[in-house]
């Protein structure tokens, strides 16, 4: 598949701002500045600017508790997303939602949400909105191998599948759902079979390669588009770091993490690029350096931003 210069150069960069920002969460969450929890998805870079780069502005997407990349790759402002995780009042959800609900409904990102699965059920009713308000807008739902086993994926994907909705499921599989692995948690670990039962049209795919993940979205979201039927797609991958910071990671074997980084989509993406021509080291440099000053950006404003004062702790509830 040929895919355009502008857009190869885009996912590398959003590769890139994606774990710069997380390198800069993880250094402020150790010095005590960010509160409640985080869950980083270092290595698993490639789902969200793959996926993202198949996407129209329009396209709406779900993501879920390890959901910076997304919200990143999705056009998310990467300052107002820092404030948030430092409880600032410029924060993107005013500060009062913190890392498991970073969302911007203004660009699409219609929602994280700290209860495993709920993204399933909303791209759903996403999907269907799309299709009774007569427009051509995909939804995208990224989601972890953990909602696999939950009632919520079964209510989503049969309700698409049988009305033939405008979605396409993303399923981030890094094996694990907190410390539980797959292969405890499901008595086939053939995560695409479950599709079969839907009669929807599933792949499994390298998920550290941003090149596969964007072909595979790429045909699902244009199924979708032409109103033919929702997809289901495994991308493999792996987490490096713990469930949420501070894990203690007794769970993983020896050397696991070692294996997982081997496979790191970023120095894989930028050697393929030098390879083809369409980077230099130089620019590659450069995209990195661009990304290390944004996040220091972004944390300046976090840093500089007030907390929010006690007349907003009533205001933005709902009952
Ligand atoms: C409904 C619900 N049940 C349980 C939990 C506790 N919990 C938080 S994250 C998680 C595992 C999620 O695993 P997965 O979907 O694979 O995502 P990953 O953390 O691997 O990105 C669980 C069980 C929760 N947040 N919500
Ligand atoms: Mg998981």
């Amino acid at each position: 598949m040929a895919v355009e210069k502008e857009k190869l150069l885009w996912m590398y960069r959003t590769m890139v701002r994606h774990r710069e920002f997380e390198e800069g969460v993880a250094e402020h969450f150790a010095l005590g500045n960010i509160p409640g929890f985080v869950h980083l998805s270092q290595g698993q870079e490639a789902i969200a600017a793959g996926g993202m780069a198949a996407l129209k502005d329009a396209d709406y997407i779900l993501s879920h508790h390890r959901g910076h990349g997304q919200l990143i790759a999705k056009g998310g402002q990467t300052d107002r997303m820092m404030a948030e995780l430092f409880g600032k009042k410029t924060g993107m959800m005013k500060g009062k939602g913190g890392s498991m609900h970073l969302t911007d409904p203004d660009i699409g990102d219609l929602g994280a949400d700290g209860l495993v699965g709920t993204g399933l059920v909303i791209a759903t009713g996403a999907a269907l909105s799309a299709r009774m308000r007569g427009t051509d807008q995909v939804t995208v739902c990224f989601f972890g191998d953990g909602c696999l086993n939950t009632a919520r994926f079964h209510e989503g994907v049969n309700l698409a599948a049988i009305w033939r909705l405008p979605v396409v499921y993303v399923c981030e599989n890094n094996i694990y759902a907190e410390e539980t692995s797959i292969y405890y948690a499901m008595s086939s670990p053939s995560v695409i079979d479950r599709a079969a039962s839907y009669g929807i049209p599933a792949v499994s795919i390298d998920g550290n390669d941003v090149l596969a993940v964007y072909e595979a979205v790429d045909k699902a979201v244009t199924r979708a588009r032409k109103g033919e039927c929702p997809s289901f797609i495994e991308c493999k991958t792996c987490r490096w770091r713990g469930h949420f910071e501070g894990d203690a990671m007794a769970y993983r074997a020896d050397g696991e993490i070692e294996e997982c980084k081997k496979k790191d989509p970023i120095p894989r993406f930028r050697k393929k690029l030098i390879e083809m021509g369409t980077l230099t080291e130089e620019e590659a440099d450069k995209i990195h350096q661009e990304a290390v000053a944004e996040m220091d950006k972004a944390v300046k404003f976090a840093q500089e931003s007030p907390f929010p004062g006690p007349d907003e702790v009533l205001k933005d509830v709902h009952a």
